[in-house]
């Protein structure tokens, strides 16, 4: 249950907020308890990956797997691992050493509450823990396309320095000159944008998918990870950081969407990008249409 006022709990309609308690519940059954040892990172862990954010990438690996027809209850675990990187991803991007942010979903970062040493291992101890269910997921999985290698593979690939790691090392880089759209472009279908296409598309194959359907449904997660993104920026200039549940104005100084485009340029870009990803959907019907309801919330969200 989460606390009344909680910044949490984003409206995406019936079935995807179903998706999310879903994840919600699976999340708290696959992370140690938080009193077995080494019990400070194990806490940290919990406190990380537990507390209040909108699990949308996760959502979207379930919302996939069952519009292609998926449904096996390995399917959640994936999900839970999406969203363990995530998590661990967070931790490590609000260290002193990156973005020195001191609020994260509305309360302390997990280094303002269990310090820095035990803060990175928690992150190590998240990913750690993501392949592991990766791993036992695909074990569990019945399918003819895909093996467990692959998926653990497809994860590794996204969210290493070629994926989220490069984008991120690129943003943390100073450089001398205009900022580029190319550049830009680079960091963010990288750091923010390759978890969204590893999500969707670890749903896609946990369902077992035809190529034909995974690449439909990478192009719409690549489209919409960048879109996210963008409007992580407005989110930036725009929401106070109680709307946001987290340090806003952290983007000053730094080259963003919003500083390159202007605050309208920026919103119509992901509206353009939004479209891309809904008419990347148009192949699979009216089943996709959840996903059409994730994109429309992502271009209004206002954290
Ligand atoms: C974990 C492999 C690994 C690498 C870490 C630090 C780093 C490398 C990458 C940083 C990636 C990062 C934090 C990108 C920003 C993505 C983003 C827009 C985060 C906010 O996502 P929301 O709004 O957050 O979905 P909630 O709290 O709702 O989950």
């Amino acid at each position: 249950m989460r606390p009344i006022g909680s910044p949490a709990a984003p409206d995406l309609g019936p079935y995807l907020a179903a998706l999310a308690e879903r994840v919600e519940r699976r999340l708290g059954e696959r992370l140690p308890p938080a009193d077995e040892r080494p019990a400070a990172v194990h806490a940290a862990m919990r406190y990380a990956a537990t507390g209040p954010g909108k699990r949308l990438r996760p959502v979207l690996t379930l919302a996939v797997d069952e519009m292609l027809g998926g449904g096996q209850t390995a399917a959640a675990d994936l999900a839970v691992a999406v969203e363990l990187v995530h998590a661990a991803s967070l931790v490590l991007d609000d260290l002193p050493a990156m973005d020195d942010a001191d609020r994260r979903r509305g309360r302390e970062t997990t280094h303002r509450a269990f310090g820095e040493a035990v803060a990175l291992l928690a992150a190590f101890g998240l990913l750690n823990r993501a392949f592991a269910l990766v791993a036992e997921a695909g074990q569990r999985l019945r399918l003819s396309r895909y093996t467990p290698e692959d998926l653990v593979h497809h994860l590794a690939l996204a969210i290493g320095s070629e994926g989220l790691i490069g984008g991120q090392a690129l943003d943390l880089e100073a450089v001398a000159g205009p900022p580029a759209l190319e550049r830009l472009e680079y960091i963010h279908s990288h750091k923010t944008g390759a978890l969204f296409l590893a999500a969707a598309e670890l749903g896609a194959m946990a369902a077992d998918a035809r190529r034909r359907d995974l690449e439909a449904v990478a192009a719409y997660a690549k489209n919409l990870g960048l879109a996210f993104q963008i409007t992580d920026d407005l989110v930036d200039v725009l929401s106070t950081p109680e709307e946001a549940g987290k340090d806003t104005g952290k983007d000053a100084g730094k080259v963003t969407f919003v500083g390159l485009l202007g605050v309208d340029g920026a919103r119509a870009l992901a509206a353009e990008l939004l479209d891309f990803a809904v008419a990347a959907l148009e192949p699979l019907g009216r089943r996709a249409d959840p996903l059409r309801v994730l994109a429309r919330y992502v271009l209004g969200r206002k954290r």
